[in-house]
């Protein structure tokens, strides 16, 4: 009997994902370039299993049942790129090869449309999970060309994680690179969700003074509350883990942040789409700043910076910081929809926002009980533009902004640094003004460029000129560049 899938890549994520469609009954083909990984993954994690193995491409390719299914869960980039042009001769018309890594997603686009053309169907598809999330569910999130769906999904949605009613987190999110989109933005939440925990960490224990017992049990109560979720719970765990000599290992670890690259593209993208997705980018500049240790070493002794006490009742500071970090978490999810909003509609990739919340709502890391209220929202108004408007979400953010103007205010007051909870206030503040002084930027950009602008009493789409010096000519910047 033929193998239903074959996965390229014995590394961590390959070789759980094997094991993880080996135990849903299917029948794996492994092949690694370093064909002695075949043999140890045989001899170990996957002796007595269905598992076979294969040591060559065209070994592969004669091991599979038509049409082959072949993923790779290898290193994103040009080594996707070099097994896809090594599998390609080999292939048959309709067989599918499936890009299961951290690829950018215009690669997964370009993949997608040099296979079409050679009759082959490419599937590029987003995993969360890490590798507990490979081995016994991940959220997947496949894009690319939708030929290769129905084949694709009775294993996808086997493997993948499901939500407590029992959906599977794994669907179909569009055609393109939008699978890989997708889980660009997902990365990019994760960073915010992360940056926002651990300023709440940061008040707790420079504002508010608490020991790391203290802290853990705050935040094993949060999880209990609207803020239950992975990172959350993880992060409990942490604070108030010992090391053999019963210190706490949170305290020895450098704080200076690492990152490989989703939460910048994200950033990157939102610049280029002109969506404000300030929390998610503060959050990767916050990795930066933090990333240079010695220069802000040298800076903190030169401004004697300090970071002052917060004063005041805990317990009514504690409610406060909960009610920020949730608002301001609510505010980082309705700016990722945002822009993935935008690409649905430059790319017509017709996305379900709805679906997107689904597919995160188990088996990644920003899976969380606040993912069902975000698919609710879009199942209820799949055109909604702001899930801060969505009833649910807006009486959460009435309801805890005054304690989120108080922490930030906090903040600012003691020197303790916010990015992620006071760029997200400020994102609510800019959007929920009717008017913002962008009539003074207009007017200086006409006043030094000819730029021109719009009138508050005139239609819009009509475009007005001011020689604000009596100098200038009539002649506007569509006419010349200064
Ligand atoms: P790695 O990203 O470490 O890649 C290891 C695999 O790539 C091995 O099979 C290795 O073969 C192969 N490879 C490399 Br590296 N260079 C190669 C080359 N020049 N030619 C051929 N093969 C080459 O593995 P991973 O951590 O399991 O991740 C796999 C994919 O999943 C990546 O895209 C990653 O970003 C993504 N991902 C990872 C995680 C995670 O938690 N680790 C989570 C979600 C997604 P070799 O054994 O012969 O060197």
């Amino acid at each position: 009997m033929k193998g239903d899938i074959g996965v390229i890549g014995l590394a961590v994520m390959g070789q759980n994902l094997i094991l993880n469609m080996n135990d849903n009954g299917f029948k794996v083909v492994a092949y690694n370039r370093t064909t002695s990984k075949v043999d140890e993954f045989l001899e170990g994690a996957a002796k007595g299993t269905n598992i076979i193995g294969a040591y060559s491409l065209e070994d592969l390719v004669e091991k599979l049942e038509k049409p082959r299914k072949v993923m790779l869960m290898v290193r994103a980039g040009d080594v996707v790129d070099q097994f896809i042009d090594a599998l390609t001769p080999l292939l048959d018309e309709g067989d599918i090869i499936i890009d299961g890594g951290n690829s950018n997603y215009p690669d997964s686009t370009r993949r997608m449309k040099d296979l079409e053309e050679k009759g082959l169907v490419f599937i590029g598809a987003g995993v969360s999970g890490g590798e507990e999330g490979a081995r016994f569910g991940p959220s997947i999130m496949p894009g690319g060309n939708p030929a290769g769906w129905p084949a694709v999904k009775p294993i996808f949605q086997a493997i993948s994680a499901k939500t407590d009613s029992g959906e599977a987190c794994c669907d179909w999110v569009g055609r393109e690179g939008a699978g890989h989109f997708v889980k660009m933005v997902h990365n990019g939440i994760e960073y915010g969700d992360m940056q926002l925990i651990s300023e709440a960490y940061h008040f707790m224990k420079e504002g508010l003074g608490m020991n790391h017992d203290e802290m853990q049990a705050t935040m094993t109560a949060w999880n209990k509350t609207e803020l239950d979720s992975y990172l959350m719970e993880i992060s409990s765990e942490i604070v108030g883990y010992r090391d053999e000599d019963g210190d706490i290992v949170l305290e020895k670890i450098l704080d200076t942040a690492g990152q490989k690259g989703t939460g910048k593209w994200t950033g990157i993208n939102a610049l280029d789409f002109g969506i404000p997705l300030t929390l998610i980018t503060e959050s990767v500049f916050a990795r930066a700043l933090s990333a240079r240790k010695e220069e802000r070493e040298e800076a903190a002794a030169l401004f004697q910076h300090k970071i002052g006490p917060v004063e005041g009742d805990r317990e009514v500071w504690l409610e406060a910081l909960r009610k920020a970090l949730l608002a301001a978490k609510i505010i980082s999810y309705a700016q990722g929809f945002m822009l993935i909003r935008e690409a649905s509609e430059q790319y017509n990739w017709d996305l379900n926002y709805g679906n997107v919340a689904l597919l995160w709502r188990g088996g990644c890391i920003i899976r969380s009980a606040f993912l069902g209220n975000i698919r609710d929202a879009y199942e209820a108004n799949p055109d909604l533009k702001f899930l801060g408007s969505d009833e649910y979400f807006k009486n959460i953010l009435e309801d805890c902004m005054g304690s989120w103007r108080k922490v930030v205010a906090k903040t600012f007051e003691i020197g303790l640094p916010s990015p992620g909870l006071s760029s997200a206030l400020t994102f609510l503040d800019g959007y929920t003004t009717a008017r913002l002084p962008a009539n003074m930027l207009q007017a200086q950009r006409d006043y030094f460029g000819a730029h021109t602008y719009e009138r508050t009493d005139r239609p819009r789409g009509e475009f007005f000129h001011t020689n604000w010096t009596g100098k200038g000519g009539d002649t506007v910047s569509t006419t010349y560049n200064s």
